[in-house]
């Protein structure tokens, strides 16, 4: 991890898979720089990045991109959730990342879990692996290395006003490779169960 900082700034290319055979989307350089602030902020903020729908009952689709800004290079994240208008303090999103898409059959040092629950930074949980499980860090600045912000707005997919969440990634935070794997989860409390891409366990990497 040393030897890889001093390289400088990680620079993503274009394409992210989730471990499970099937599931790859373009992780294009962004043209339009996302605000994140949990809404489509303009008609055109992410339509420069490809979309995949989750696995489930329910209508959810996500995006990502990056971008190089000042010298760091960022991951950014939508999740459009057109089911669900309700705020339950159980509703939740998760993201499982194995940066260095080496698998396992455990969460490895170099898996994150970041977890937001209840829509509020109180519901904040990032989690990091240790070889055999997961244990809760506070090892990243809020701001520069992470940011999320969920809202209910308007999307392209829906006028009717549902939940959209915006991620702003630090790769160098994560140590994120070019080839890096990921697993969305978007969960309303309201019904419907998790709906997830892949539908894999979030404790398994190679899964
Ligand atoms: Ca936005
Ligand atoms: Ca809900």
């Amino acid at each position: 991890m040393i030897a890889l900082s001093l390289l400088g700034p990680m620079v993503l290319k274009a394409r992210v898979s989730a471990a499970k055979p099937g599931y790859t989307i373009n992780n294009y350089r962004a043209i339009t720089i996302p605000t994140v602030d949990g809404s489509w902020t303009t008609a055109d903020e992410w339509t420069d990045a490809e979309e995949k729908e989750l696995d489930g009952s329910l209508a959810v689709y996500f995006r990502l991109k990056y971008r190089l800004l000042s010298g760091t290079s960022y991951q950014f994240i939508l999740i459009d959730f057109l089911n669900d208008t309700t705020d339950d303090s159980g509703d939740g999103w998760m993201i499982c990342i194995d940066a260095h898409h080496d698998g396992g059959g455990a969460p490895q040092p170099d898996d994150y879990r970041i977890s937001l629950t209840g829509h509020c930074i109180s519901g904040l949980h990032v989690y990091k692996g240790t070889g055999s499980d997961w244990v809760e860090t506070t090892d990243f600045n809020w701001g520069t290395d992470l940011v999320i912000v969920n809202n209910i707005n308007p999307s392209p997919h829906l006028s009717t006003p549902h939940w959209i969440c915006e991620f702003k990634i630090n790769a160098t935070w994560c140590d994120l490779l070019n080839d890096y794997t990921i697993r969305v989860v978007a969960f309303d409390a309201s019904g419907g169960g998790n709906q997830v891409w892949p539908n894999s366990t979030s404790n398994v990497p190679d899964d």
